[in-house]
């Protein structure tokens, strides 16, 4: 079936997430936060100040970089806020549990919740993920059978320089051991690892979606049945560019629904 979607240019940002937190989440009581998301240092992220029923939120260091840390189920209620017109208050039917996902209260298992029809913003499925990252038709200079390895349409593996050049084909991945943010092999417990969306200029989609390789990997609304997964595609910072590859198998790097990681988010997907 052919129809027109959009997607996200870049990942769901910590300043967008903050904003999510502060408009609903002053009571938490679907665990939109989680308290990694400021004492990971690799990742920092977004604090949270004051007790429960007060809760406030603020972005810790670049704005732009994405949040990590989210659930599939996060990333369901933020599709809805913004479905519901971003409203404030309390986590019930009409801000996060109903709108785009039928959601009523639901933070683990779930996996035979599909898209709302009429749904404004969701997490793209696996064909919408997959076709803004590596298509791009070969009467228009894409690769013979419209589709690349890689989201930064090149069929070679990316490297991981960071701008300021607009270097063709890099991005946020492990190459041969080392981190793009450092240069360096090994996991400083204190560095941030994340980088701000646009921080490889000259690697974008051919629909000018950034980051769709590496940086954080993403959910999708894909179901892995055979380990009761949800999809996760893209690669990330912590891994290497086989997980970025258009042919990697969905399960690959699949993951439970309610699993929430340091290199784990998401992106938008509208009519
Ligand atoms: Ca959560
Ligand atoms: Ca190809
Ligand atoms: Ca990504």
């Amino acid at each position: 079936m052919n129809y027109e979607f959009q997607i996200g240019k870049t990942e769901v940002t910590l300043a967008q997430y903050a904003i999510f937190l502060n408009a609903v989440a002053a009571t938490d009581t679907h665990n939109l936060y989680n308290p990694n998301l400021e004492t990971n240092l690799n990742i920092a992220g977004i604090s949270r100040s004051g007790s429960s029923g007060n809760f406030t939120y603020s972005v810790i260091g670049t704005a732009t970089r994405p949040v990590t840390f989210v659930s599939w189920f996060d990333a369901a209620r933020f599709c809805n806020w913004l479905h519901n017109g971003r409203p404030g208050g309390a986590q019930i039917a009409s801000t996060t549990e109903r709108g785009a996902y039928t959601l009523d209260g639901a933070t683990s298992g779930g996996l035979t919740i599909t898209r709302n029809p009429g749904a404004k913003f969701w997490i793209p499925s696996e064909n919408e993920w997959y076709k803004a990252a590596y298509h791009q038709p070969a009467a228009q200079g894409g690769d013979a059978d419209d589709y690349w390895l890689y989201p930064t349409r090149s069929n070679v593996a990316p490297g991981n320089q960071v701008g300021p050049l607009p270097l063709a084909n890099h991005t946020n991945i492990l190459v041969s051991s080392i981190l793009s943010v450092t240069q360096e092999a090994g996991i400083d417990p204190a560095q941030n690892y994340l980088t701000s969306a646009g921080s490889y200029p000259g690697s974008a989609s051919f629909y000018g979606t950034v980051d769709q390789a590496g940086s954080v990997a993403e959910w999708n609304e894909g179901v892995v049945t055979s380990f009761n997964e949800r999809g996760v595609r893209g690669g990330k910072w912590e891994s290497d560019e086989i997980l970025v590859r258009s042919s990697v198998t969905r399960a690959a790097d699949s993951r439970v629904p309610e699993s929430e990681r340091r290199s784990l988010g998401f992106r938008m997907a509208s009519p």
